[in-house]
């Protein structure tokens, strides 16, 4: 396979079904030094949950609760300030969480410009485009003048999830009550053109197969190529614990081959991110080898994954990522939400 010629679905096919890890691995590293040298990039960040509560409960999604269920919980924004004060040099905060049925648009918006008054300088990364689409039904306002309020009220970037997998039988069966995948290509499509950037994410190793994962890769190849709005991908593997889907967790070769096919799909994504919450500190040290150069942070709160039976610790310092990078033979490189450099 050469590098200079696009992949087309049957090559990613190919490169799914074929057992040559190295090769792909191989491949997918000398296109990410291509696009980022031996950059690898992290932001201290802190990431948020406001509510577990959710109208969806989606079949793969240990994380969400009934109103009034045991273990259901919402945070005021009182207290959301409140976790982010003391947290000593975070350049950026990642905000997602569940479809409360009772919060009103405005408690998003208070939201996002009281953490923004508190906290000027501070990158604010929030909602996926389920979350913002819902915002839209309960205010009655379009897609377009809800990213542009929250705009307005602060929200930097907005992250990637909500995307699972776009193929519809798949969708339906995990996720029957969730935007589509039109939908959600539409919202992050309104909000490139409105200028903010977003990431995207693939959840895979549930019930979909390699063709749908090479479907899901080049709908986000083909919007990318209209717009240019999407900073980073990042692949998620999925945990079974405590879901209704159940099955098993992928196996490491999974995720190394993932990482590695979408960046040799995604040629025009610039950032590839390892997950380390879901892959664990040494599977990501690794897949800054098989095309990823960029580490998700030191997060320091995670909800999603641990319900689901994730099992790091859920919080890395700097000096550990730095180390985990430089022992790959990379050069760490702090950045912002934007992907400026500043350390
Ligand atoms: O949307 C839910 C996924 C996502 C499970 O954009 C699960 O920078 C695995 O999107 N097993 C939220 N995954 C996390 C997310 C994310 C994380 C880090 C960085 C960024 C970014 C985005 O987690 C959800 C859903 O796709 N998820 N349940 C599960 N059992
Ligand atoms: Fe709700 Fe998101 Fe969990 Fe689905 S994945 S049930 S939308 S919190």
């Amino acid at each position: 396979m050469n590098l200079n010629k696009r992949l087309n679905k049957q090559d990613a096919l190919d490169l799914f079904e074929s057992d040559d890890i190295f090769q792909i691995g191989e491949l997918a590293s000398t296109l990410c030094n291509t696009l980022n040298g031996d950059n690898v990039f992290y932001v201290r960040n802190h990431h948020i949950n406001p509510t577990n509560v959710c109208v969806n409960r989606c079949k793969f999604c240990a994380f969400s609760r009934s109103k009034g269920q045991d273990g259901a919980y919402e945070f005021s924004i009182e207290e959301i300030i409140e976790k982010l004060r003391n947290k000593q040099g975070i350049k950026e905060v990642h905000i997602v969480g569940g479809l409360h049925p009772d919060w009103p648009v405005g408690y998003y918006l208070n939201l996002i410009k009281t953490i923004k008054k508190n906290f000027p300088a501070l990158g604010i990364k929030a909602f996926t485009a389920v979350e913002i689409d819902y915002m839209s039904r309960i205010s009655g306002m379009d897609i377009e003048t809800i990213l542009k309020t929250l705009k307005d009220c602060g929200l930097d970037t907005m992250p990637g999830g909500g995307a699972e997998i776009f193929d519809s039988n798949i969708r339906s069966r995990l996720c029957a009550e969730k935007i589509d995948a039109q939908k959600w290509l539409e919202v992050h499509e309104i909000a490139h053109n409105i200028g903010i950037k977003t990431n995207a994410t693939m959840l895979y190793g549930h019930i979909e197969d390699y063709k749908d994962r090479v479907d899901h890769l080049f709908r986000l190849r083909d919007l990318q190529d209209k717009t240019g709005g999407f900073q980073a991908f990042i692949p998620l593997s999925y945990h079974p614990k405590n879901t209704e889907t159940g099955g098993t967790i992928p196996s490491g070769i999974d995720d190394l081959k993932t990482i590695a096919i979408s960046r040799l799909v995604l040629d025009n994504f610039r950032h590839i991110k390892a997950y380390w919450i879901m892959l664990g500190d040494k599977l990501s040290q690794t897949a800054l080898l098989f095309g990823a150069d960029d580490i998700e942070g030191t997060v320091m709160e995670e909800k999603i994954t641990h319900s689901a039976g994730g099992t790091t610790t859920g919080s890395f310092t700097v000096e550990h990522l730095r180390h985990l990078i430089k022992a790959a033979g990379k050069v760490p490189v702090e950045r912002d939400s934007f992907y400026n450099i500043i350390g």
